[in-house]
């Protein structure tokens, strides 16, 4: 459904507004955004119109003279679609393609375009699909598919090809269906991860771009792709790394985020997001090269807040320092960050640093107990081994409070872990939470 031929000459005019809550500037800078989005999905940008406008037009956006000024340069350019940086509602876009006449799409459709043509797992596939039903839901009209959705290229990938399925009741079923595919996932997923209860886990996480799986190959020697592309990856990948001698984590790479990232996106990424929602440590990838790398921080940690997960102990790691060129900035944010570390993923500058680094950002999060478990416990005894750091163990006798019984051997283990170990622990120390040495 989704490997239709990309077709790489389809010609684009990228359109921005500023209205009076956005600078010129930002406006240029999230086309300037748009363009590589717009190139990523394989076209060639012509044009760039903007306007400043105070109020929106309800029925076309823009105003009028700009919607004739938008039909003159795309005759003029013979221009295969027409790209607003802002989501349109439904009518406007449909009102836009008619007066213009040519493929309309917003932000929210290029990026789920892309995404539709980087998804290769059937999980990937899955969410992409349900989040391109659930954006076409609203926006459906037959008017609108006449037009554009028989021509292919940008834009039409995935649902909505044939003039069936722009029944939204069978649309509606579709949705239910890959909810319920994907609810299979999600159990899979669950299953699988498991096994991976003993070990910390660790989400990499950053605006698209920054480095993520590079960083991720230069952690654990494996080939995940990485590519000059926004969102190349799409789907979440684990590794087990070694931080120190006796400090293995799992790492996960995963999807990365942009401004105005589509909502029906969030929701219908959950299940390859839920990597970044179950890890214990965050570490967040920056491109310090990047012009706007401030604007990105911001945007990663909106959307780890909308995600739930914007309380999790973060790491800050600057990359692609050996592209740097101001290198009064690493002394000035490692004054301002207070866990941070500064590389190069790509030439494997500052590694060992970052690894040690993050092993003090999961330790923060240790706590340190004393247990007393009987000796006739080896399963729990060797659990805790795999679960905690076991800084002593002794051997005595204890009893239970003032009970009768005769003492029992029982081992003392003074350990550190993750809150999350103690916690899992808990139920299965209770037992023996009364246990008192006593005198030999
Ligand atoms: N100069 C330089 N380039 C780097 C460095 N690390 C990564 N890159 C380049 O940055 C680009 C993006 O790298 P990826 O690792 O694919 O980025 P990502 O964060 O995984 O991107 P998405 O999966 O699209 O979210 C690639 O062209 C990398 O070669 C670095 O340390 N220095
Ligand atoms: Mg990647």
């Amino acid at each position: 459904m989704y490997k239709t031929q990309r077709n790489t000459t389809e010609s684009a005019i990228i359109v921005g507004i500023m209205t009076p809550t956005i600078t010129r500037w930002e406006m240029e800078d999230s086309l300037d955004e748009l363009e590589q989005l717009a190139i990523t999905a394989g076209a060639h940008v012509t044009d760039r119109v903007t306007q400043s406008l105070t109020n929106i037009q309800p029925a076309t956006y823009v105003g009028s003279g700009k919607v004739q000024e938008l039909k003159h340069l795309a005759d003029e350019r013979n221009a295969d679609l027409v790209i607003f940086d802002d989501d349109l509602a439904p009518v406007q876009l449909r009102n836009l393609e008619r007066a213009i006449g040519c493929k309309l799409l917003d932000r929210s459709a290029l990026i789920l375009d892309i995404f539709a043509d980087r998804a290769q797992s059937s999980a990937a596939k899955t969410q992409v699909e349900l989040a391109q039903l659930e954006y076409l839901r609203t926006r459906l009209t037959r008017q609108w598919t006449h037009l554009s959705r028989q021509k292919g290229g940008i834009g039409t990938k995935g649902p909505g090809e044939t003039q069936i399925e722009t029944d939204r009741r069978l649309i509606g079923n579709r949705i239910a269906t890959l909810k319920e595919r994907l609810e299979k996932i999600d159990q899979q997923r669950t299953t699988q991860r498991k096994g991976r209860d003993q070990f910390t886990r660790v989400s990499l996480v950053g605006y698209t771009n920054a480095g993520k799986s590079t960083l991720m190959n230069a952690l654990s020697d494996e080939n995940v792709l990485a590519e000059d592309r926004l969102f190349a990856t799409l789907d979440a990948t684990t590794r087990r790394i070694t931080l120190d001698q006796n400090k293995d984590v799992l790492i996960s790479d995963t999807v990365g985020f942009i401004r105005k990232l589509p909502h029906n996106l969030i929701e219908s990424f959950k299940s390859t997001l839920d990597e970044v929602r179950e890890s214990d440590v965050l570490v967040h990838v920056v491109d310090l090269t990047h012009p706007r790398y401030e604007d990105h921080i911001q945007v990663v940690r909106k959307t780890l807040n909308e995600l739930g997960s914007g309380e999790k102990p973060v790491l800050t790691v600057f990359n692609k320092i050996d592209a740097l060129d101001e290198p009064g900035l690493i002394e000035a944010l490692g004054n301002e960050f207070e866990d941070v570390a500064f590389i190069s993923a790509a030439r494997g500058i500052g590694l060992e640093t970052l690894k040690e680094r993050l092993l003090a950002v999961i330790e923060k999060d240790f706590v340190e107990r004393i247990a007393y478990v009987p000796m006739t416990e080896a399963k729990l005894i060797n659990h805790i081994y795999e679960v905690a750091d076991v800084l002593t163990e002794d051997y005595m006798y204890a009893r239970n409070g003032d009970d009768d019984a005769p003492p029992r051997a029982v081992a003392r283990l003074r350990f550190r872990s993750a809150q999350k170990f103690a916690r899992d622990l808990d139920p299965a120390l209770r037992p023996f939470q009364e246990l008192t040495p006593v005198e030999a």
